[in-house]
């Protein structure tokens, strides 16, 4: 029999296990427009225990929590300062222009993270003329910069830049499990630098579908009402929120051993000629591999490399992503490699 591809494309194709699928059989539902659903309300709660912030609320997609963030914090015509390369620039479908009315300042910072410098110095002054910089979003760890990790110390300057300010700070943290478990900083501090806080279940923990947006009680309940407006609101979603507690409780502990395969995947990578990696930036799960020196485009590679059973996505014009997650053994990296090697040694 064939066997399955290694699936390293993202950290979403997950697929939920048996113990997963059991809390998911036995949620206790009810309608949760009407807040009687008691599995969303127990998974709310404990996003904020777990994040130490006030309130959370339930959303579908990463992409919805971050929007429904924007919306709640800001008023049309205002801008928000973004890195270049976030996810909210790139892969959110112009999101905040549609549905906010925002413009988005976005930052350019090549290979490292926003410092506060640089966000400082786009904070428009006063004048009529020009939009009111109202919202600063950052991003931990940062998908398109490799999955890296910002310094809390950076983030703490951005956090008193803002309070001096009067700016808001909302994090995409898709993947804040991830940044803690790398750096040993508590989630509850991340989360106490920002005025909101977007976390993706759905990715490192496992869960089908969902993420959440947590923060203080009264922008929380101003964003349920957003999230409404942008039809997010669901009715026996129990079902779904059960493997989001289930996700929280059991894959948060086993965050590291995905970062200790992407890293073996990366150093093994690191050994086969015409492949780039810079292994500074592999500090989680993400691995970003330059294929430039192969003379092969990016379609070609992705195109030689699933054949040969190991998917990966095309991440730049020379570069491609690999992710490591719940569904990736050891034996999945060792495969991997191996397959890498064995495409880049046919090319002449
Ligand atoms: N990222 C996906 C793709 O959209 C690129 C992926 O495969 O990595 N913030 C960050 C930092 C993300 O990486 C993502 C998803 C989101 C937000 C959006 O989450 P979803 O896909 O649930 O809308």
């Amino acid at each position: 029999m064939p066997h399955d591809p290694v699936d390293l494309r993202s950290d979403t194709v997950t697929r939920p296990t048996p113990e997963m699928r059991r809390a998911i059989a036995e949620a206790v539902v009810g309608d949760d427009v009407f807040k009687d659903d008691p599995t969303v309300q127990e998974l709310e709660r404990l996003a904020a225990e777990i994040t130490g912030t006030e309130a959370g609320l339930y959303v579908p997609s990463g992409t919805m929590g971050n929007e429904v963030a924007i919306l709640t914090h800001t008023q049309r015509g205002d801008e928000a300062i973004v890195d270049f390369d976030s996810h909210i620039y790139n892969y959110e479908t112009a999101g905040p222009a549609v549905l906010s009315g925002v413009q988005l300042a976005p930052i350019r910072t090549d290979n490292r993270m926003l410092r506060a410098a640089e966000i400082e110095e786009a904070i428009r002054p006063d004048d009529e003329h020009l939009p009111i910089t109202r919202l600063i979003c950052l991003e931990n760890t940062h998908n398109r910069k490799g999955g890296m990790v910002y310094s809390i110390e950076e983030m703490r300057r951005i956090r008193d830049l803002a309070g001096k300010r009067g700016l808001r700070v909302h994090l995409d943290g898709a993947r804040i499990f991830n940044a803690s478990a790398a750096s040993d900083i508590d989630v509850k501090e991340y989360c106490s630098l920002c005025d909101s806080t977007m976390f993706c279940l759905s990715k490192g923990l496992g869960a089908p579908i969902g993420s959440m947006l947590v923060g203080g009680s009264e922008f929380i309940g101003r964003a349920r009402r957003n999230r409404k407006l942008l039809g997010g609101g669901m009715r026996q979603v129990g079902i779904l929120a059960a493997a989001g507690i289930y996700g929280l409780r059991h894959n948060v502990g086993r965050l590291p051993e995905d970062h200790r395969r992407a890293r073996q995947f990366a150093e093994g990578l690191s050994r086969i000629d015409r492949i780039d990696i810079d292994l500074d930036t592999v500090q989680t799960n993400i691995v970003v591999i330059d294929v430039e020196k192969s003379g092969l485009t990016v379609d070609e590679t992705i195109l030689l490399l699933e054949k040969n059973g190991v998917l990966v996505v095309p991440f730049g014009r020379t570069t491609i992503r690999a992710v490591a997650h719940l569904d990736i053994d050891d034996e999945d990296v060792t495969q991997a490699i191996s397959v890498f090697g064995k495409v880049f040694s046919t090319i002449r």
